[in-house]
């Protein structure tokens, strides 16, 4: 039996506060359970949106964060795909291989830990972390704002340790997400028209996968000029300012810049009009527009049927469709034969306790 670990972690004590750096103590991973050393974390909306207290489910005190990357400091018993040493980033979305979702081929959603997850517990229905005499709540199966974190076997994965974990821990939720959703679940094909609506790292993350298909129009849309320079850097071959088309819509200028509508466009706004316009501009008879942003709780989509009588698709993609444990390996490799960018999406860099927290575009909110 392991040791309990005393490090830092960034606690969440109540909703609309900001985390506070906080000594914890981390129990031993029991059977089934690997504890990580984590090394880096990136920031993600998902964070901040439990952190605001307007996710009718987010439940506190929590240790937030799930974008890490990590080394196994020690494993449960019956723990047979990681190992102690081993360069690991946890998964929010698990992979048992065992479960119905798991065994049916048709999607990368598990439901081995999804219940216990969505509670803030371990898959015994426990906890690991405690602060000044109270227990903390698990966040998304993974919560990398620790020093030491523990997870379920299910929801981790060994990667090279060729890969620098600062850079691979952004693959632990925005690219895999984006990249995936767009050569794995649309399946993007050569030759394919394809809009991106929403450039932060998801939006971004579509363009390179897009691109990596060969993709023949790949148009970035944005209400923010800023982002132009970055799509077009990740692939894009054109930006669209829908604030700044004197009077048309976005739906009407993509359909004419497409002879008649895109093949893929792709909604990574979480905004729900905005996932109405991205389907709207599918091309009638074969478009497909896949919702990747996830929408503010009790917000609902809407169209006329006719848009999908008339042979345009809806989907939605997790995690792009990617399956953590079988999977992410691979996209590491495609980094490391640069193949995929990852280092440009780290803005920002804050070193806690002496370990780098490395982040996306929301660097300065964590810091305020
Ligand atoms: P982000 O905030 O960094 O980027 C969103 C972008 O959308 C911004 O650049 C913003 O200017 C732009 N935008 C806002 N309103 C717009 C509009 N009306 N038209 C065009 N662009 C608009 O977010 P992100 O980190 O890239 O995440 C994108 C979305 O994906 C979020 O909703 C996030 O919750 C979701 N997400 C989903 C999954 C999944 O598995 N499905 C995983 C990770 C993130
Ligand atoms: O299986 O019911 C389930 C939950 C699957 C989780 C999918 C998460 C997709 C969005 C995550 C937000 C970004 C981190
Ligand atoms: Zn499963």
């Amino acid at each position: 039996q392991g040791k309990v670990i005393t490090c830092k972690a960034a606690v969440a004590w109540e909703a609309g506060k900001p985390v506070s750096i906080e000594d914890i103590t981390v129990d031993p991973p029991q059977a089934g359970e690997v504890r990580i050393k984590v090394l880096y974390t990136a920031l993600c909306h998902t964070d901040l949106y439990t952190l605001s207290g307007d996710d009718p489910e987010g439940a506190f005190p929590v240790v937030l964060g799930h974008e890490g990357g990590g080394i196994v400091e020690s494993i449960g018993e019956g723990v047979t795909d990681v190992k102690v040493g081993d360069h690991v980033v946890p998964l929010y979305t698990a992979e048992c291989r065992e479960c119905k979702f798991c065994k049916s081929g048709k999607t990368n959603l598990c439901g081995s830990v999804r219940a216990t997850q969505g509670q803030g517990q371990m898959p015994d229905g426990t906890r690991r972390f405690k602060c000044k005499g109270k227990e903390l709540l698990h966040f998304m199966g993974c919560s990398t704002f620790s020093q030491y974190t523990v997870v379920s076997k299910y929801s981790v994965v060994a990667i090279t340790d060729k890969a620098p974990l600062d850079k691979a821990c952004l693959l632990g939720c925005g690219l895999t997400t984006g990249y995936g959703a767009a050569t794995k679940t649309a399946n993007v094909q050569e030759g394919d028209n394809v809009a991106i609506f929403g450039l932060g790292a998801v939006g971004l993350a579509v363009i390179q996968g897009c691109k990596a298909r060969k993709a023949k129009q790949i148009i970035a849309i944005d209400i923010n000029d800023g982002k132009k320079d970055w799509a077009l850097g990740m692939g894009a071959t054109d930006f669209v300012n829908p604030t700044k088309l004197d009077g048309k819509s976005i739906v009407e200028k993509l359909i004419e810049m497409t002879d008649g509508g895109c093949e893929h466009t792709f909604d990574c706004t979480g905004n729900v009009h905005v996932m109405r316009q991205a389907l709207e501009a599918c091309h009638k008879g074969w478009g497909v527009s896949t919702i990747i942003g996830v929408a503010a709780a009790g917000k609902e989509i809407s169209t006329r049927p006719f848009q999908l009588v008339t042979g345009r698709k809806w989907q939605g993609s997790a995690f792009g469709g990617v399956k953590g444990r079988s999977e992410l390996p691979g996209l590491v490799d495609d980094y490391l034969a640069g193949k995929l960018t990852v280092d440009d999406y780290v803005t920002h860099r804050k070193a806690v306790s002496g370990r780098l927290l490395s982040s996306n575009t929301l660097g300065e909110e964590f810091e305020k």
